[in-house]
């Protein structure tokens, strides 16, 4: 008979503190089942520390305190509530999250880290899939792999993308409804790398026409062109990207179309130290062949000051001419023509040596010439233009001042800043031309019966030691994605058990309006604030913090640290932003004198690529500025993604860091746990543990049996 000495109840979640505030909001209702009663001989997990959690076994329950020996010996002493049930042996290692008995962190995690140290990294959680990111290569993917999941040859096949690929494949060919693979997770958590597995496990299925090697090849020649090393992430993307893969009738894989969101193009002209520009630059440099170095008039990386400023030229155990190579042979099977490819690396060039071209102070207002020499002689002749015409663009400004044109001499900064404004506008037309070619190429056309699948690989959620416009977009892309997950897992599918009239305890997640409403909402959210600051031209990063503070000042997510520092509450955590800067990047400000000489080059290319610039633009005072803010323009964006996201089934796939070094044989239990938290992972588990697993309407029902 049990006696209230040997036997006190337990709760599942016991209190532990989770470090990120904004997870403190999700609280369970505890359920009967999970109460636990601690006796002699239970398993359960002791809070050693703050965050580390020892597995042992209870030598003697009291209410004044308990006595635990962990499996190497140890013994703990302590209260009960540092004590959490621990789930039996038999549920070692389970394939779905779901299956443990006890859901608490601790068990989670041990859990996870069982897998992973057998080299398991895919781990269901309900419907959404884990992937911890390994570091390393792990022999789970090739033919025969897809063959085994494909057929599912064995009962026994554990979780994978393979397995949320063909689950996605056979719903849209079983429903005839379009599919989403949403792939999220912070910077480095491997969204890219699971993006490819999944594309080459569809190319599998539904190949046969040749076009999905095209597909394929679409990955080595966007990530040359979008992938750049920071300091998160050797291979991290700086764009956004959809995959529609378009199937026919018969579930044969017919076409592809590519949407890209918002690159990076300040990373063109800077970047952090230790970080890099853009893969291809690199890639040109090292890997060109002679003939193409001589027509684009090539030097090494390390001569360009747009590539040696960070330094940083190279990547540990990366062949940037090996690479270069292959991308060749990439552009070859997408068919972008010869002519094509080598206006692309004149281009390039041209944006290296306009990094070169310098000015020197001519007057005694401290106007600036350029300098002739190498530098602007072969960016002009790589554009096609004429050089003088070049020098003046760069360095004076035409303004309308009545009824005739003023000419401007301009200072070294704003010359410097025109260089660099139009070098910039050079690698974004050009990316976006370059996915405009893929896209013809991989155009179903006629074939296009079917349906679609489509892969999202955003980048990921980023926090630096200094922090700037780039990452305000980048989280708020993710903070977007964020709530379609919660939308999906738990607004929609809690709102039908109750629809339904399920007896339902509610499970409360994280929900992340308040920061979306921070950032979004009109007039007074962020974008539309920075936006109407843009519009002044008196307005200064002061003006702009000042402002922000006065009406953000409400929204706790918001927080003007000092000056012009303020810090946003994101959903994966704090991210502390600097107002320098930010302006100028979302005005993105091109001068007339410079598009109208790019429409003036004697090159095509160029010309198509003046034509893309000057769509986005409009003309007021001699400057050419953006029809939209970048910001709002992103925003416009994002909510038509996810309105096409919203039209398809989702399958979620979270992609988790094992450690923060990119290091193979390292794993981090906290950063795992952090990134668990936020995303909102173990209420996804609970509800899909009280919940059904399938539904069904009564028509499918019938149709289906
Ligand atoms: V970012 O938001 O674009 O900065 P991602 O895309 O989440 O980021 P990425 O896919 O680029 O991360 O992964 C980073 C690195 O982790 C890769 O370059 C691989 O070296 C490594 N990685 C990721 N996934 C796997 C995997 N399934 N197996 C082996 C992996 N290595
Ligand atoms: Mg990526």
């Amino acid at each position: 008979s049990k006696t209230a000495s040997d036997s006190v109840p337990l709760p599942d979640e016991g209190n532990a503190k989770p470090a990120n505030a904004l997870s403190m909001t999700a609280s369970f209702k505890r359920r009967k089942a999970d109460l636990f009663a601690l006796k002699k001989n239970s398993r359960v997990w002791f809070r050693a520390s703050e965050d580390s959690w020892v597995l042992g076994v209870v030598q003697s329950a009291t209410d004044a305190g308990s006595v635990v020996c962990s499996t190497d010996g140890q013994v703990f002493k302590g209260a009960s509530k540092k004590m959490l049930p621990a789930n039996p042996e038999i549920l070692e290692g389970v394939d779905d999250l779901i299956q443990l008995s006890y859901l608490n962190e601790p068990a989670v995690l041990h859990n996870l880290q069982y897998r992973f140290d057998r080299d398991t990294i895919y781990t269901k959680a309900g419907p959404v899939l884990i992937a911890i990111n390994p570091f390393k290569k792990i022999p789970i993917y090739g033919s025969e792999f897809v063959q085994a999941y494909r057929n599912k040859m064995k009962e026994s096949l554990g979780p994978h993308v393979y397995m949320t690929a063909d689950s996605a494949y056979k719903a849209m060919i079983r429903d005839g409804a379009n599919q989403s693979i949403i792939i999220s997770g912070e910077s480095g958590a491997g969204k890219t790398e699971t993006a490819k597995i999944t594309m080459q496990y569809l190319a599998a299925l539904g190949g046969g026409r040749g076009v999905e090697n095209e597909i394929l090849q679409t990955n080595p020649i966007l990530e040359a062109f979008g992938n750049a090393k920071t300091l998160r992430n050797d291979n991290s993307s700086r764009f956004g990207k959809l995959i529609d893969i378009h199937f026919d009738t018969s579930g044969r894989i017919c076409g592809a179309k590519i949407q890209t969101y918002l690159l990076e193009k300040s990373r063109v002209v800077q970047q952090a130290q230790g970080e890099r520009s853009y893969h291809v630059f690199y890639q040109l440099c090292a890997g060109a062949d002679p003939s193409l170095r001589v027509h684009v008039n090539l030097k090494a990386a390390s001569q360009y000051r747009y590539l040696n400023q960070s330094e940083c030229l190279v990547i540990d155990n990366v062949d940037d001419a090996d690479l270069f190579q292959s991308m060749l042979s990439a552009m070859d099977v997408v068919q972008i023509s010869k002519v094509d490819q080598k206006n692309a690396f004149c281009m390039l060039a041209a944006v290296l040596w306009l990094g070169n071209v310098t000015f020197s102070i001519c007057d005694s207002e401290n106007h600036v010439v350029v300098d002739d020499n190498e530098a602007i002689q072969s960016a002009a002749s790589l554009l096609h233009c004429n050089v003088k015409e070049l020098m003046a663009a760069l360095c004076t400004r035409k303004i309308r001042a009545r009824h005739e044109d003023i000419v401007q001499k301009l200072s070294y900064e704003q010359a410097s800043d025109s260089r660099d404004a139009l070098a910039k506008a050079i690698y974004a037309s050009l990316f976006d031309w370059l996915v405009d070619v893929i896209n013809k190429s991989l155009e179903s056309g006629k074939h296009r019966t079917g349906r679609s699948i489509s892969i999202l690989d955003i980048y990921g959620f980023e926090s630096f030691k200094k922090n700037s416009f780039e990452q305000l977009c980048i989280n708020y892309a993710n903070e977007r994605l964020q709530q379609h997950f919660n939308r999906h897992l738990f607004k929609l599918e809690q709102e039908e058990y109750t629809a339904e009239g399920i007896d339902w305890t509610r499970v409360d997640f994280v929900d992340n309006q308040e920061c979306l409403d921070l950032i979004e909402r009109r007039p007074l959210g962020l974008i539309s604030l920075l936006d109407e600051e843009c519009t002044f031209p008196r307005a200064t990063e002061e003006t702009l913090s000042m402002k922000l503070n006065k009406h953000l000042n409400g929204n706790s997510c918001f927080k003007l640290e000092r000056g012009t520092i303020f810090s946003i509450h994101h959903y994966a955590g704090e991210v502390v932003y600097e107002t320098a800067g930010i302006m100028e990047k979302n005005r993105d400000l091109l001068h007339a004198d410079l598009l109208h000489l790019l429409g003036s080059c004697e090159c095509s290319l160029v010309n198509s690529l003046a034509e893309r610039v000057r769509d986005g633009f409009r003309k007021s005072n001699g400057m050419e500025s953006q029809k939209q803010s970048v910001a709002t323009k992103f925003k416009g964006q994002l909510y038509k993604l996810m309105q096409r996201l919203e039209g398809t089934s989702p399958h979620f796939v979270r992609c988790i860091k094992s450690n923060r070094f990119q290091n193979a044989n390292a794993y981090d239990n906290d950063l795992v746990l952090q990134q668990l938290r936020c995303c909102g992972v173990l209420e996804v588990v609970r509800i899909a543990r009280s919940g059904y697993p399938t539904r069904y309407s009564h028509h499918q029902f019938a149709s289906r049996w």
